[in-house]
């Protein structure tokens, strides 16, 4: 498998450079304004260009935040070593592939890293060194952890585990750690506060794009983030031994800290509200009334001229990734559990999947349609589920609306599944249910395709054949200009 161009986030920023639409902005408020101006971006067509804050307000040059660093199909492709003039669909099934045929390559320890470059330990630990955006206007708090990495060590097994969870700044060597229940790394914790210990924790702020990738997907417990990391880029993670913690540190790193989680009986804090990718405030203490863990931070190490990398959601209508891997994902536990004929998955904002397919047989709609339900990567958060035939591209909300206005008798054609898996941050989630921790809702399945039994009597499409479609842009270029693709 082919190895990825860059080392680290700062090569790949470069890399992009090269290839993409980026702009540099000086002199941007960390309050509010980072995070208005990513999401007014995000909302830029075709594609969003990625940010580059520098001379941030109250901050010296250099101290820098990067954000929609994966929010164009280039970008994406770039960061995943794919071929960067595929359509969407097509990268979305190419970085499926790559994802499922990686071989774990363990991470390899090195002496020292550009991370160690500076080093805050005691009265000097203070976070607010760097200039950590408060996102969102009602947010609990500014935070540094959007596009972090979280590690911990499982005392059991000596298993490391790395995930992106939230981190918000409560003081200059306190943070909050908000991991949903069930994560990974909230177990890892709790094995250490059943002992009545803190957890050892390191976690880093500004990781190449492969390892948030990795951090944010789920892998089978006992299988570590950091292999994958290793995996994807085909050569070892360089990490440094965290010397606190002991814990493996990405050593190209921007910003890293090493600390310890607190049991939340001994010590735990207010966490959030923060806006989070439904376009709603939620999760943390918000909600429940739950103080949550914090992280006493030990020690900051950074490079020099930093840059944070900011992850913060914004609402689905700025989307901030180009592409939606999962997707591609969806697609091969689609195929595995026995679904043929699929032409294309496309996930648009969680809650809204579309599948194609070739009907072959009557009832070959329904199976894809229950069998997405549940399918580990659908399964938390696919509200809607919608069946096209093979002539809608997934990928366009257009095709797949008219699909979904002309294909579908309401009375018939759309199914409803009661008490699926879903999470407290789920917007319409009634409070009662949320108190009792019921983390169930309901889905919709919308079958926008021809009745299979009368589908040749179904009436023709009267749009264009795209070869003609084509053959008229091209004759009359010099007339009207196409954007291309
Ligand atoms: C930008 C971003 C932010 C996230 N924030 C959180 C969070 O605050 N809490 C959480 O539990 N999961 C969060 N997640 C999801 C987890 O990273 C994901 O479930 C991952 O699988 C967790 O790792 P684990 O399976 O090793 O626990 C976030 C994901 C992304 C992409
Ligand atoms: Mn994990």
């Amino acid at each position: 498998m082919s190895e990825v161009s860059y080392n680290d986030l700062r090569e790949y920023i470069d890399a992009c450079k090269a290839i993409d639409d980026w702009r540099e902005i000086r002199d941007a408020d960390w309050k509010e304004e980072i995070g208005a101006l990513t999401e007014a971006a995000a909302e830029l067509i075709p594609d969003p260009p990625m940010l580059m804050f520098d001379k941030i307000k109250d901050y010296p040059e250099g101290m820098r935040v990067v954000s929609l660093l994966l929010a164009s199909p280039k970008r994406a492709a770039l960061s995943l070593g794919l071929p960067l003039d595929k359509s969407k669909l097509e990268l979305v099934r190419l970085a499926a592939r790559k994802i499922k045929e990686v071989k774990a390559i363990p991470p390899m320890e090195v002496p020292h890293g550009p991370v160690m470059e500076n080093v805050m330990t005691g009265e000097d630990v203070d976070i607010l060194r760097f200039p950590v955006p408060l996102y969102h206007k009602l947010d609990g708090g500014r935070y540094i952890g959007t596009g972090d990495s979280v590690i911990n060590r499982d005392p059991e097994s000596g298993y490391v585990n790395m995930g992106t969870y939230r981190i918000q700044v409560h003081e200059r060597n306190l943070l909050g750690l908000w991991m949903s229940p069930g994560q990974q790394g909230r177990q890892i914790c709790q094995k250490y506060w059943d002992q009545g210990k803190s957890c050892p924790i390191a976690a880093t702020f500004g990781g190449d794009p492969l390892t948030f990738m990795a951090s944010h997907s789920r892998r089978p417990w006992g299988t570590s983030e950091l292999e994958f990391v290793g995996g994807l880029r085909g050569r070892p993670l360089e990490v440094i031994k965290g010397p606190i913690t002991g814990l493996p540190i990405p050593a190209y790193a921007e910003i890293a800290i090493e600390g310890e989680v607190p049991p939340p009986g001994i010590e735990s804090h207010p966490e959030g509200p923060f806006g989070e990718w439904p376009g709603y405030y939620s999760g943390g203490t918000a909600g429940t009334g739950e103080l949550q863990p914090v992280i006493r931070i030990k020690a900051i190490y950074h490079r020099n001229h930093p840059i944070i990398l900011s992850e913060a959601p914004l609402w689905p209508g700025a989307p901030k990734y180009g592409l939606p891997i999962g997707s591609g994902v969806l697609w091969d536990q689609l195929e595995g559990a026995g679904i043929q004929d699929i032409t294309g998955v496309y996930n648009h904002d969680r809650y809204f999947i579309v599948i194609a397919i070739r009907q072959r047989y009557a009832g070959h709609a329904k199976q894809a349609g229950l069998a997405a339900l549940g399918c580990a990567e659908a399964a938390r958060h696919g509200r809607y589920i919608v069946i096209v035939d093979e002539d809608i591209d997934p990928s366009s909300m257009k095709e797949v609306l008219w699909a979904m206005t002309t294909r579908v008798d309401p009375a018939t054609d759309i199914e409803i599944v009661d008490g699926c898996l879903s999470t407290p941050i789920d917007p319409v989630m009634p409070p009662e249910k949320r108190e009792s921790r019921d983390h169930t809702s309901s889905r919709a399945i919308f079958y926008a395709v021809r009745p299979f039994a009368w589908r040749d009597k179904f009436p023709k499409s009267s749009r264009t054949e795209k070869a003609l479609l084509r053959e008229v842009k091209e004759k009359y270029k010099s007339v009207l200009s196409f954007p291309s693709s």
